[in-house]
């Protein structure tokens, strides 16, 4: 299956996109019991959609009100601008933001509200378009995906939602449970295994995670796993100790599979806002991430900071969550996102 995968030159993020677009809203669990519920049965578009409904309720479906008939002014201006901050995307961008609807209105391009909001859209479009690179998943044998992250973000509920993602394109995962340190979290990621049908490795209680890790690694080669994913504990980015713990699980995953992992993805939970900036930072300091999962964007209204996030982190966002259901997750397209976040 996977050899089928590699074979193909587009084993990227566009192409991934294509593909797990085509399976959109078909039920993940072929072993469900229960029927799916609406949401359940629901497109990926508009789970998006409803999920990025607060957002849009906080400052897009005000550009209405404030710019009315069309017409700009300096003070309308500024009420926009105090509403872009507070929706979280960031003051670099929302300056921008503003300029360029200055410009336009000077330039005579804005007849009615529409063509405005028709110009934010296309220009914060623009702007989430900048960092889109593929997914670095062909390497041979098989891929390895390390989740991190800080306390309660939605890793192992990411990892999960990301195992179903490539199981609908017939990809054999394998998880691997590295929070050695709580019973809960290994049985929450049984559990996920379980209904997923997939192997999960674990560790005795309080064993060195990487050690978990490199066993995992182990058995993804006996078992010829397309895809292995490591979820690992919560951690602060300024636990010293735990850094270097998710470090050296990194290191170890490397030397027991040279090249590995092939993506370090970050976890990074919306509703915290800039904060999440400053602990992506210190996290890509230490582990060099490859991208980053923007989580619970459906539980506020400040899901701009994915615009501030693309902006300050010079790091690609690779998957969005709108939802604890494993199908409220999808890799990240700009222009699904900002047409979702624009559905007015
Ligand atoms: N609303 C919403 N909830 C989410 C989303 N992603 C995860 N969650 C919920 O967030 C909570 C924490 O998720 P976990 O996956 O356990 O988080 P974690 O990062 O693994 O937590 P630790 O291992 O304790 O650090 C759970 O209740 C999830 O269902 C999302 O996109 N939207
Ligand atoms: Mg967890």
């Amino acid at each position: 299956m996977f050899s089928k995968w590699r074979k193909k030159k587009t084993d990227q993020l566009d192409s991934l996109a294509e593909e797990i677009a085509k399976e959109s809203g078909e039920s993940l669990l072929s072993d469900k019991k229960e029927e799916p519920s609406a949401k359940e049965g629901a497109s990926w578009a508009s789970r998006l959609t409803s999920g990025l409904s607060r957002t849009r309720n906080s400052w897009v479906s005000s550009i209405a009100s404030v710019f009315g008939d069309g017409k700009l002014d300096e003070d309308k201006l500024e009420e926009f601008e105090d509403l872009l901050l507070q929706g979280d995307l960031g003051v670099e961008v929302t300056m921008e933001l503003v300029d360029h609807l200055r410009q336009g209105w000077k330039d005579g391009k804005y007849k009615t509200v529409a063509d405005i909001q028709e110009s934010l859209k296309t220009k914060i479009q623009e702007e989430l378009t900048l960092k889109i690179s593929p997914l670095n998943l062909s390497e041979s044998p098989f891929a390895v995906i390390l989740m991190v992250g800080i306390n309660g973000v939605g890793k192992t509920t990411t990892t999960a939602k990301i195992t179903s993602l490539f199981q609908k394109l017939d990809k054999k995962c394998m998880l691997v449970a590295c929070d050695t340190f709580r019973a809960g979290a290994v049985k929450q990621l049984e559990t996920w295994g379980e209904r997923l049908d997939v192997t999960v490795v674990k560790g005795k209680e309080n064993e060195d995670p990487a050690s978990v890790a490199f066993e995992g690694i182990k058995r993804a080669k006996q078992e010829k796993v397309d895809i292995l994913i490591i979820d690992t504990a919560g951690r602060l980015h300024t636990q010293v100790n735990l850094m270097e713990e998710v470090k050296k699980i990194s290191r170890v995953v490397e030397k027991a599979l040279p090249g590995a992992p092939h993506e370090t993805l970050m976890v990074i939970d919306s509703t915290t806002g800039q904060n999440a900036i400053e602990q992506a930072k210190v996290f890509n300091e230490a582990l060099d991430l490859s991208g980053l999962v923007v989580t619970k964007l459906d539980g506020t209204a400040k899901g701009g900071v994915v615009v501030a996030i693309h902006r300050q982190l010079q790091i690609p966002i690779r998957f969005i969550g709108v939802g604890e259901q494993v199908n409220d997750l999808q890799n990240f397209n700009p222009e699904e996102f900002t047409e979702a976040l624009f559905a007015i």
